[in-house]
């Protein structure tokens, strides 16, 4: 729980940390109880409407190199696979936790932040009374409207609670901590764990304070390993949760293999196994089988076998 931090100096430092060790040792995000809090009324709420949530991470993590952060490590993902995913499950009827890297793409916004399709080019100032319209061609663009439709429909249902994280630490507590409160749903719960997370960290307690100084030349900087939380995750923060991890590799000859392991060490549901460069386009399944598959929005296809799946987990009760 958030709280267990002990900031002792006395406390031991592992070089390799358990997931035990780190929640043990790395300081939580200052509002995290906060934000639990708002989860909890959040997954009651649907709770007693019958709703399934799924929680769904995205984006990348950063990783600071000094306390006072001006530098830091951070990761190719932009979060589309989360923010598209997000939007199938609340069309087809979930509630959704969407847990994000801070300014990573989000459900239905994501389809005009691109400067290739900007907000502010479908808006006019009108000629008349200096108000603010929209052009014809936009007025009346179905596109538009089917996402703009989905998204009232989504705001009017409270079926949408959005999370933030930028470093890894704070993605780590707060993966625990909601993954602990959604927990209270059994198999109605899915984690559907697409953020793509650093392996790699300094500890608190090896950090520079201040801006690393560039007198002395090249930079030596020794990390350490991020601890596998699919395990805890699956064996003590939550229980009977359908779970959907990712693997992401650029040697596509290893997926397979990769994600039939993970599958056989955590004993959880589902592994999705997916190539970096060929991720919009394929990317396979490992359950009971294999399956590749293709789609305008792959996301569509992954989220409706999910849903399959989910539904004979939780009649399998
Ligand atoms: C993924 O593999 C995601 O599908 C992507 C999506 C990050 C590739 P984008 O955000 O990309 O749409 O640009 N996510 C998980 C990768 C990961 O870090 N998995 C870990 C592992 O493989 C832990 S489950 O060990």
């Amino acid at each position: 729980m958030p709280g267990d931090w002990d900031p002792s100096p006395a406390h031991s430092m592992p070089s390799t940390f358990s997931a035990e060790a780190y929640f043990a040792t790395q300081p939580p995000p200052p509002l995290l109880a906060q934000e639990i809090e708002g989860v909890k009324e959040f997954v009651a709420r649907q709770a007693a409407q019958n709703r399934n949530v799924v929680l769904v991470t995205s984006g990348g993590t950063t990783v600071p190199l000094e306390l006072n952060v001006v530098r830091f490590l951070d990761n190719f993902s932009a979060g589309t696979r989360g923010a598209t995913s997000a939007e199938y499950f609340l069309k087809a009827g979930y509630a959704v936790i969407f847990m994000h890297r801070q300014f990573s793409l989000q459900p239905f916004s994501r389809h005009y932040s691109h400067s290739t399709n900007p907000f502010l080019d479908f808006l006019t100032v009108e000629d008349s009374d200096g108000t603010v319209g929209i052009t014809p061609a936009k007025r009346a663009d179905a596109d538009l409207l089917a996402v703009l439709t989905a998204y009232k429909r989504v705001q009017a249902a409270g079926t949408l609670h959005t999370l933030t994280f930028v470093t890894v630490d704070d993605y780590l507590w707060l993966l625990r901590a909601v993954a602990q409160a959604l927990s209270v749903l059994r198999r109605r719960a899915m984690y559907y764990l697409a953020a793509a997370v650093s392996d790699f960290f300094l500890p608190r307690q090896k950090l520079s304070e201040h801006k690393i100084q560039s007198g002395k030349g090249s930079l030596h900087i020794e990390m350490d390993q991020v601890p596998k939380v699919l395990k805890p995750l699956v064996e003590e923060w939550t229980r009977d949760g359908f779970i959907v991890s990712f693997k992401l590799e650029t040697d596509e000859r290893l997926l397979i293999p990769k994600a039939r392991a993970a599958l056989e060490r955590y004993g959880h549901q589902v592994v999705i196994g997916n190539d970096l460069h060929t991720r919009k386009s394929w990317l396979r399944i490992a359950a009971d089988g294999a399956a590749a598959i293709h789609a305008k929005e792959i996301e569509e296809d992954i989220v409706s076998e999910l849903l399959r799946r989910h539904e004979a987990w939780i009649a399998s009760a």
